[in-house]
């Protein structure tokens, strides 16, 4: 069985029966996820960036790698979990924009990074606490607004002057590969490049 084509048909009943099949017949959960859940997902992120995909399709698939991923969870001891690395995300301070970053959220979770999201309004201090708490790898910020972009470059030096070790990774509609250069960080255009970026990022 296909699992991965389910994933790329948002097909999540189709998920849910199929990986209790699987599991049913004993297969190992981290195939599943490899082999089936990531490999579908991995093809909704190449339709995604060549224009073959859009976004109400890439959410479905989400949603049904989502389902599947909450039913071998459980049967995966943490240590073994597949994870490429952490980023901390939020739409930051002042936006409250936040449909893009959930899509990026839903992308990056389903490629195998553990994301701790922050949700909208997000402040310096919430980034900071996040990062330390969660030993991040990755920070990720999204503004939508000309007017919230520029807090991007606070945080940044903020947690430079705190000495954490992470990467930033930015996006959002009014940002640019200059603009998120000259700030220290690294540009993705959409949920697809961002899973791109964070995995160079995180290598
Ligand atoms: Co607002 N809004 N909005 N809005 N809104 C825009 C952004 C705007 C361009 C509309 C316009 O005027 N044409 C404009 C900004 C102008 C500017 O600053 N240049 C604007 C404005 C002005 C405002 C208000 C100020 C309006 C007002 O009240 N006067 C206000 C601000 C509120 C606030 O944040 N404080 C406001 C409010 C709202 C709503 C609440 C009504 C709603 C948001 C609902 C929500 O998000 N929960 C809303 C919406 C929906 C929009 C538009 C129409 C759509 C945004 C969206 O969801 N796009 C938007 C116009 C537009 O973009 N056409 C607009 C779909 C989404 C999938 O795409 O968010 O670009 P996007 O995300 C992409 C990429 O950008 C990228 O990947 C995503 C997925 O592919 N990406 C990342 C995003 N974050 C990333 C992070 C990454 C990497 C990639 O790494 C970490």
């Amino acid at each position: 069985m296909d699992l991965g084509q389910f994933i790329i048909d948002g097909n999540e009943l189709g998920i849910i029966e199929n990986v209790n099949l699987l599991i049913a017949a004993q297969a190992d959960p981290i195939v599943i996820i490899n082999d089936g859940l990531l490999s579908g997902m991995n093809v909704v992120g190449e339709k995604f960036k060549n224009g073959e995909m859009f976004v109400p399709e890439v959410l479905m698939a989400a949603r049904a790698m989502n389902a599947g991923m909450d039913i071998v969870k459980p049967l995966i001891a943490d240590k073994d979990m597949p994870t490429l690395g952490t980023i901390v995300i939020g739409t930051v301070k002042g936006d409250l924009h936040d449909i893009g970053k959930n899509l990026v959220v839903m992308m990056l979770e389903s490629a195998g990074f553990k994301v701790v999201d922050l949700g909208v309004d997000t402040k310096v201090e919430q980034f900071i606490a996040a990062v330390k708490e969660n030993n991040a790898d990755i920070v990720g910020m999204s503004a939508m607004l000309t007017t919230t972009m520029t807090y991007m470059q606070e945080i940044i030096n903020a947690c430079e002057n705190e000495g954490l070790n992470v990467q930033y990774l930015v996006g959002g509609a009014p940002l640019s590969p200059v603009y998120s250069k000259k700030i220290g960080a690294v540009y993705a255009a959409d949920a697809s490049g961002a899973v791109d970026t964070a995995k160079e990022l995180a290598a």
